[in-house]
C-alpha cells in the first residue's frame, strides 16, 4: 500500500511509516501541538560526529577533547587515544542500558518477595515456573508451599544485585560449551550492580586505558543483564502475572476508543499496568465513567509496559516509542501513566495542549509539569484506583478528538514455553519440530530483530523492510520490544502474514497456524530469546553452542543505551548482530575493527552496521547460511544454466 509520509525540509526528519500517525501530526500541527518531528526540524545544531562515532571524551575538565584517529596530534591532552575514548564511551552506554534493565530486575525482584510475603495484588501464577527457578536457585521445593519457596527464591535472587563474588546463577543456564568459554576468558558476572560500578570506575579519568580491557568489562556487564537481571526480571513476573500465551489483541492509534476513558500506560515496568488492568475492570470503576458519560475505561498500552500487559493479557498497544506524543494528539486520552525508560519529556508539552493529566510514577523518573502519584507496590491496587479515578474526572473535559480508524489485530505472547508447545504439541513439547525444520531446510534460521523505533528513520520502516525480507527467505523471525508494534501495525503479527514467507516457512507456519514473526515481549525479554536459542542448541542436531546454529540478531532502529547492552550481551552470547544506521564506535577504526571482527575469534558473534534495511537482511542471511554449511545441512542450490527457449519464457 503506498504511504503517506509527511514532507519535511531537513532530509534527516523522515516522519513516520504510518499512515494513521500521519493523520493525525497533520492536524495537531495545524493546533499548534508540537511533537519530536517539529523539534527536529527546529534544531539549528546538527548530530556532532565526534560525540556520533564516540570521540569525544568529556570525562574531565581538561576537555571535551575531540579526537580524530590517524591525525597524530588529535589526541586527549591526558594522552587518552580515540580507541581509548571510544571504547570508555562505548563501555558507559553498556553500564547505562544494563542499569536500566537491572534497576528494572531489582523492582521485579522487591514485588515478588512482597508477593511471596502475602500482600496482594498479585499472586504466585505459574508454580511450574515458581519450582524451575527454584531448582536453579537450589531451593528446597520438597513439603513446602508455593509461598516458602517464593521467599527464599526471592531472597537469594534480590541477593544477587549486591553479590560481589562467584557467579550469576542464570548464567548457568547457558550450554555447557558457552559456559566454559566464559569461564576461560573470565566474563561471567560476579554480581549485578558491581558490574556496572565497575565501568563507571574504570572509565574514570585516569583509570583503564586500554580499549580491549574496557570491552571486556563492558561484555562482562553486559551479560550481567541478559543472562542477569532482564532474565530474572522476565522469570519472576512470569511468576506473578502469568507465562504469557498466544493471544489476538489490536495495535495502533485506532485502539483508542471515543466513548470510553482513555489510560494510556507507557514505560517499562509491569507492575503499575497490571494493578490497572484489574481496577479498570472493577464495577464502581466503569460506574465512575458512566457516571461522567463515558461507556467505561480502556487502557491501552505504549512502548513496553504495552507489551507487557498485551503479551499477558491482550491489552491493545496504541503506538510505539515514536508515537507516544502522537498517542496524546489524538486529543482522545484523559492520563498518561508513564514509569521509566523511553519517556520523553516532551510529552508534558503535548498533554498541555489537551485536557491530558500526564502522570509520572516512579521515584527515579519525574518531568516537570507532569502531576506524581508514586507506586508503591505495597499498595498497588489503592494507587491504580487513585489515578483511574483522576482520569475519569477529566472526560468531560475533552475536546476536538481525532482518533483515527487504524488498527491492525496481532497474534502475540510467544515466550519461549510457547514455542515449546505450538511446534511440539501439547503433550510433546519439544523443539524438535522446529530443529527438524532448520535441518531439512524448510526454516533456513532463526531471526532475532529487537529494538525501537527510531524518529531518524521513516520510523517504523527499516524494520518491517528487514523483517518482510528475512521471512520471504524463510527465515522465522522473532521479535520484541517496539519492533513488534512495527510489526503489529503493518500486519505481520498474523499467521496470514505467512503468505509474504517463502514456500518453507509458510508451509510450517500455515500447519501450525503460527504467524511467521514471533511477538515474544518487551526489551527485558529479550532473555526469552537466549534462552529460545539454547533450547535449540539443546535440543540437538545444530551444534553444541549458539554460535553455532543458524541465527543472527539486528536492532534496524535501535536508539537507547539499553540496545548496546542487548547487542553486546547477544554478540558475547555468540551471535551476529548487525545495528542500522550508525554506531557509536565509528570514529575509531581500532575499535570499531575489533567490535566487528576479532570479537568473533572469542565469543562467535560479533557486531556489524548496515543502513539499508534490504542490505541488513541480506547480511543476516549470509550470516545463517555461513552456519547452515558449517553444520553440513546447507542444501547446495543447483545453477541453472539458462538457454534461449527458457530465455524467452520468462
Ligand atoms: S520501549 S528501548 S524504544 S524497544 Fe522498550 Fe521501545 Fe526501544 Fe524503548
Amino acid at each position: 500500500m503506498p504511504r503517506k509520509i509527511i514532507p519535511f525540509t531537513k532530509p534527516e526528519c523522515q516522519g513516520i511509516f504510518c499512515e494513521a500517525s500521519t493523520c493525525v501530526l497533520e492536524e495537531a500541527a495545524k493546533d499548534g501541538v508540537k511533537t519530536y518531528i517539529q523539534r527536529m526540524q527546529d534544531r539549528a545544531i546538527e548530530p556532532c560526529l565526534f560525540g556520533q562515532g564516540g570521540t569525544c571524551c568529556r570525562n574531565c575538565s581538561f576537555g571535551p577533547c575531540m579526537m580524530i584517529e590517524d591525525v597524530p596530534e588529535s589526541i586527549g591532552i591526558c594522552g587518552a587515544t580515540p580507541a581509548t575514548v571510544a571504547a570508555r564511551n562505548f563501555a558507559r552506554m553498556v553500564a547505562a542500558g544494563s542499569a536500566a534493565h537491572m534497576d528494572h530486575g531489582r523492582e521485579a525482584a522487591l514485588t515478588f518477595l512482597a508477593t511471596a510475603r502475602g500482600e496482594p495484588p498479585f499472586e504466585i501464577k505459574d508454580v511450574k515456573k515458581l519450582h524451575f527457578m527454584a531448582e536453579l536457585y537450589k531451593v528446597k521445593i520438597e513439603g513446602r508451599s508455593k509461598e516458602d519457596i517464593a521467599i527464599e527464591l526471592g531472597e537469594k535472587v534480590l541477593a544477587e544485585f549486591g553479590q560481589q563474588e562467584g557467579a550469576l546463577v542464570m548464567t548457568n543456564r547457558a550450554s555447557a560449551k558457552r559456559q566454559e568459554l566464559w569461564k576461560k576468558l573470565g566474563v561471567i558476572p560476579r554480581g549485578v550492580d558491581r558490574e556496572v560500578v565497575e565501568i563507571m570506575h574504570r572509565t574514570h579519568m585516569g583509570t583503564d586505558q586500554d580499549y580491549k580491557n574496557l570491552i571486556f568489562q563492558a561484555t562482562r556487564c553486559a551479560l550481567a543483564d541478559g543472562w542477569g537481571a532482564s532474565m530474572v526480571a522476565t522469570e519472576l513476573q512470569d511468576i506473578m502475572f502469568g507465562t504469557p500465551v498466544p493471544l489476538r489483541a489490536e495495535v495502533n492509534l485506532g485502539a483508542l476508543k471515543e466513548e470510553y476513558v482513555n489510560i494510556v500506560i507507557h514505560g517499562h515496568e509491569p507492575q503499575m499496568p497490571e494493578a490497572m488492568a484489574i481496577v479498570s475492570q472493577e464495577p464502581a470503576i466503569v460506574v465512575a465513567a458512566q457516571e461522567v458519560g463515558a461507556k467505561g475505561v480502556n487502557l491501552v498500552g505504549v512502548c513496553c509496559s504495552g507489551n507487557e500487559v498485551l503479551m499477558r493479557h491482550g491489552i491493545p498497544i496504541a503506538g510505539s516509542f515514536t508515537q507516544q506524543e502522537i498517542v496524546l494528539a489524538t486529543g482522545s486520552v484523559e492520563a498518561m501513566v508513564v514509569d521509566v525508560q523511553c519517556v520523553m519529556q516532551g510529552l508534558a508539552e503535548v498533554a498541555k495542549c489537551f485536557h491530558t493529566e500526564l502522570i509520572t510514577t516512579s521515584p527515579r523518573a519525574m518531568i516537570e509539569g507532569a502531576t506524581h502519584i508514586e507506586f508503591d507496590h505495597h499498595r498497588a491496587l489503592e494507587i491504580a484506583r487513585e489515578v483511574t479515578l483522576r482520569a475519569i474526572g477529566k472526560f468531560k473535559e475533552r475536546q476536538n478528538v481525532r482518533i483515527p480508524d487504524r488498527k491492525m489485530d496481532v497474534v502475540a505472547g510467544f515466550s519461549h514455553e510457547t514455542i515449546n508447545h505450538m511446534l511440539g504439541g501439547a503433550f510433546r513439547a519439544s523443539y524438535r519440530p522446529l530443529n527438524d525444520n532448520i535441518i531439512n531446510g524448510r526454516i533456513r534460521g532463526v531471526g532475532a530483530v529487537v529494538g525501537c523505533d527510531s524518529c531518524r528513520a521513516e520510523a517504523g520502516r527499516p524494520n518491517t523492510t528487514v523483517v518482510q525480507e528475512l521471512i520471504a527467505n524463510n527465515v522465522l523471525v522473532l521479535v520484541t520490544g517496539c519492533v513488534a508494534t512495527s510489526c503489529g501495525r503493518e500486519g505481520l503479527l498474523r499467521p496470514e502474514a505467512a503468505e509474504l514467507a517463502g514456500p518453507g516457512l509458510r508451509e510450517v507456519c500455515e500447519t501450525v497456524g503460527m504467524p511467521p514473526v514471533l511477538h515474544m515481549g518487551s526489551c527485558v525479554d529479550n532473555s526469552r530469546i537466549l534462552i529460545a536459542a539454547t533450547e535449540i542448541v539443546r535440543e540437538g542436531g545444530l551444534g553444541d553452542d549458539i554460535s553455532q546454529i543458524p541465527a543472527a540478531g539486528c536492532a534496524p532502529e535501535w536508539m537507547s543505551e539499553k540496545a548496546i547492552a542487548i547487542g553486546q550481551y547477544f554478540v558475547a552470547s555468540g551471535v551476529y548482530v548487525v545495528f542500522g544506521r550508525t554506531f557509536p564506535t565509528t570514529g575509531s577504526k581500532v575499535v570499531t575493527d575489533f567490535l566487528f571482527r576479532e570479537i568473533e575469534e572469542i565469543y562467535g558473534g560479533r557486531w556489524a552496521l548496515a543502513s539499508d534495511p534490504v542490505e541488513m537482511a541480506q547480511l543476516m542471511i549470509q550470516a545463517i547460511d555461513k552456519k547452515r554449511e558449517a553444520l553440513g545441512i546447507q542444501e547446495k542450490k543447483e545453477r541453472v544454466l539458462f538457454d534461449m527457449a527458457m530465455r524467452r519464457e520468462l
